[in-house]
């Protein structure tokens, strides 16, 4: 139990941390810029507080991609799958919002009013998540 608590205590400590840097604050609303490719989700920052949210979505890979956001505690590399695709609407998935397709080169703005939780950001293309598409964000 001691050793819970202090991983959780040490869990909050960095997650304060990376909500201190990198922060874009641009027209009222938080900026957090999103990378697609083959195949990552990489993103400006991985944690913020809550409240309204804009993703600035950039495809620099050479297939289309997605941006899908669901809120869930479960492990991103373990959450509930459905043919080669994570299921969205399984228990302890909640699905929030998404970008259905973002062509090669393209940007596209998703923005979203988020509640402290924990997040992931996934590609929802057949495959692309199992090769690597999946990102973890934590709002508090
Ligand atoms: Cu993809």
């Amino acid at each position: 139990m001691r050793r819970l608590l202090s991983l959780a205590v040490a869990g909050i400590g960095i997650a304060l941390m990376l909500s201190a840097c990198g922060l874009g604050d641009v027209g009222g609303g938080r900026q957090v810029g999103v990378t697609l490719d083959e195949y990552h989700v990489k993103l400006s920052q991985e944690a913020t507080s809550a409240g309204k949210l804009t993703f600035n979505v950039h495809n620099g890979g050479r297939d289309k991609h997605e941006f899908v956001v669901i809120k869930t505690d479960l492990d991103p590399a373990g959450l509930p799958q459905e043919g080669s695709k994570i299921k969205e609407d399984a228990s302890g998935v909640e699905h929030v919002g998404e970008l259905d397709g973002v062509d090669a080169g393209k940007d596209r703005t998703l923005t979203m009013d988020l509640k402290a939780g924990t997040y992931v950001f996934i590609c929802n293309i057949p495959d692309h998540a199992h090769q690597g598409m999946v990102a973890r964000f934590t709002v508090q």
